[in-house]
C-alpha cells in the first residue's frame, strides 16, 4: 500500500491522461460483444488473441517511438471489408456521425469497424523496461510526441480505412466551426490522402450546422480547399449541408416519418 501512495505523489511522467483502467477487460468485453452483434462482423475472430496483440504492440516499449510496424499484426487479425457506397468519415462532428450510424445500420463510419469499435474513447501505453500499462499517465500528442501509441493507432486505422473505402464515400463535417474541413485534422491528412481514385468515384460531403445559417455553408473556404484536392485526385465531390435537427428528427424513433428526409 505504502508503494501504492509513492506512485501516486511521483509527478507523471507524461502530460495526457493514462491508461484507461481496466483496459485489456474492455477490449476483450468490446470484442465478443462485436463479433456477436454487429452487422458484417468477421467470422472465426479469437478476442483473447486479439486482445493480447493489441496489447503487445505498445507494451515494454517507449511511448514516443511506436511506429505503424508496431501495429501490424493487429491490423491483420482486424481485416474487415466494409460494402462500397458505405464508408463515413467525420470531423469535428463524431457525435452527429454516429447518431446517424446507429439509425442508419447499413452505413460505417470506422468506430463501427471492429477495429475502430475496440479503440474508440480509450487510452493506452506503456514504457520500456516494464510489461505493465502506465495508468497514472500517457503521451500528448503536442506537449510530449506524435508518434505515441493512441495518435500512431488512429492514423494507420484511419489510413487503412480510407484505402479500403470504394464507391460513393461520405463525409460529414462541422459547419458551426470556422474551419469546416481541416487539412491538419485526421480526415484531411490522412484519410482523404488516402482514399484510391480508381476505387473510388465520389466524396460527398455533409456540412451540418445547428441554426439557420445567412449562407451557404457549402461555399465556406475550407471547403473549397477540400473541394481543389479531392477533385485533383480525380475523384468527384459534391457538397451539402443540413441542419443537425435532420439527425434528431430521424433519432426520435416515433418520428420515423422523418427518416425519408435523408
Ligand atoms: O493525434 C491524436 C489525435 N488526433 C485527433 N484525436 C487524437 N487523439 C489522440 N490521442 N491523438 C482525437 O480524435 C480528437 O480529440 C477527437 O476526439 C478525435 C477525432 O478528431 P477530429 O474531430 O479533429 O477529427 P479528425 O478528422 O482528426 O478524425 C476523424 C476521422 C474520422 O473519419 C475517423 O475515421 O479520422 C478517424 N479517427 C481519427 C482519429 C481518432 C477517429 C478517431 C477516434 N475515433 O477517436
Amino acid at each position: 500500500a505504502v508503494v501504492g501512495v509513492l506512485k501516486w505523489l511521483q509527478p507523471h511522467k507524461w502530460n495526457g491522461p493514462g491508461t484507461t483502467e481496466h483496459f485489456a477487460a474492455i477490449v476483450l468485453g468490446r470484442c465478443s460483444n462485436y463479433t456477436q452483434t454487429a452487422p458484417l462482423a468477421p467470422r472465426n475472430v479469437d478476442c483473447q488473441k486479439i486482445q493480447e496483440t493489441f496489447k503487445n504492440a505498445f507494451i515494454s516499449k517507449n511511448p514516443c517511438n511506436i511506429t505503424e510496424e508496431d501495429y501490424q499484426p493487429l491490423m491483420k487479425l482486424t481485416t474487415q471489408t466494409i460494402p462500397c457506397n458505405k464508408t463515413l468519415f467525420w470531423s469535428r462532428a463524431k457525435q452527429v456521425a454516429h447518431q446517424y450510424t446507429q439509425l442508419h445500420q447499413d452505413m460505417f463510419t470506422l468506430e463501427d469497424t471492429l477495429l475502430g469499435y475496440l479503440a474508440d474513447g480509450l487510452m493506452w501505453c506503456g514504457d520500456a523496461g516494464t510489461s505493465e500499462v502506465d495508468h497514472q499517465s500517457c503521451p500528448d500528442w503536442k506537449k510530449d510526441c506524435p508518434n505515441n501509441p493512441v495518435s500512431v493507432f488512429w492514423k494507420i486505422a484511419s489510413q487503412r480505412f480510407a484505402e479500403a473505402a470504394c464507391g460513393v464515400v461520405h463525409v460529414i463535417l462541422n459547419g458551426t466551426i470556422s474551419k469546416t474541413f481541416d487539412e491538419n485534422s485526421t480526415f484531411g491528412s490522412v484519410e482523404v490522402i488516402h482514399l484510391r481514385p480508381e476505387r473510388v468515384q465520389a466524396l460527398h460531403a455533409w456540412v451540418i450546422y445547428n441554426v439557420e445559417v445567412p449562407s451557404d455553408p457549402c461555399m465556406a473556404s475550407s471547403i473549397n480547399k477540400l473541394k481543389s484536392i479531392v477533385t485533383q485526385r480525380n475523384i468527384a465531390f459534391r457538397c451539402q449541408h443540413r441542419p443537425a435537427t435532420y439527425i434528431n428528427h430521424v433519432t426520435n424513433p416515433e418520428r420515423s416519418a422523418c427518416s425519408s428526409m435523408i
